[in-house]
This record gives structure tokens, C-alpha cells and sequence, in this order.
């Protein structure tokens, strides 16, 4: 009697689209030092509680990412107040709380990792800007 055993090596190659820089490394890597008017991030306030990256479309923490000397500009929407307001070791200017619309735009020219909330709303609306 024999046996043959046959193995079938099915090999998936799983192909992670890695897509989702809202969960990915921040690891600060060795920038490139892009020209002046580098890129602009832009993050919406509201309507509800959160801030929300018009890049990703990542929330609580609104995640960006910008070169040295790029800019954000938050755009506050919806009836509800609120701010600005850095957190952290690497801070930035905070700005004051609003209500419905207006704009804040903040130049970043330090590489680092910004952190910041609302003040109004505290740990349940942030966000975090990694300049590099
Ligand atoms: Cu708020």
C-alpha cells in the first residue's frame, strides 16, 4: 500500500493596502526640507464634537502631516463653540473659542508632534499634527 500525500501549498499573499496614515508610524523621518508654501492641512471643527482632517479623514485625533513651515487651517462649522487649544511639550499657539464660523491657520516651523483638544470639549475632541 502506499500513500501519497499531496500538500498544497497555498501561499495568500495578503496585500495590506496601506492606505491608512491615521493609524500608521509617526516616526519623524529625516525630512527633506520641501520649498517655501509647502503643503496646507486643513481640519474642520464640528458640526458635532470633533475635529476632522479634510486629508484622511481621520477624527479625535484629526491626524496631519506637513513639511516644515507648512500650515493648518482649522475651519469652525455648526452652532457649537470651540477651540484650539495645544496640549503637550511641543505646543503652538492656541487660538480662542469661537461660535459657527471662522478660520485659525498656524504656521509650523519646528519638526515635532503637536497635540491639541478644544477647550470647550476637552479629551473627547482632539487632534495631533506631525511636522516633519
Ligand atoms: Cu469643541
Amino acid at each position: 500500500m502506499r500513500f501519497s500525500t499531496a500538500i498544497l501549498g497555498v501561499i495568500g499573499l495578503a496585500s495590506l493596502a496601506g492606505c491608512s496614515s491615521a493609524s500608521g508610524p509617526y516616526g519623524g523621518g529625516t525630512g527633506g526640507g520641501q520649498g517655501g508654501g509647502g503643503p496646507a492641512g486643513t481640519v474642520t471643527l464640528g458640526p458635532g464634537i470633533q475635529f476632522v482632517s479634510a486629508h484622511n479623514g481621520s477624527q479625535n485625533p484629526a491626524v496631519d502631516t506637513i513639511p516644515v513651515r507648512g500650515s493648518i487651517t482649522w475651519t469652525w462649522t455648526g452652532s457649537l463653540p470651540h477651540s484650539v487649544q495645544s496640549t503637550g511639550s511641543t505646543s503652538f499657539t492656541s487660538s480662542g473659542t469661537k461660535t459657527g464660523s471662522g478660520t485659525y491657520a498656524v504656521t509650523f516651523t519646528a519638526p515635532g508632534t503637536y497635540h491639541y483638544d478644544c477647550a470647550v470639549h476637552g479629551s473627547a475632541m482632539t487632534g495631533t499634527i506631525v511636522v516633519h
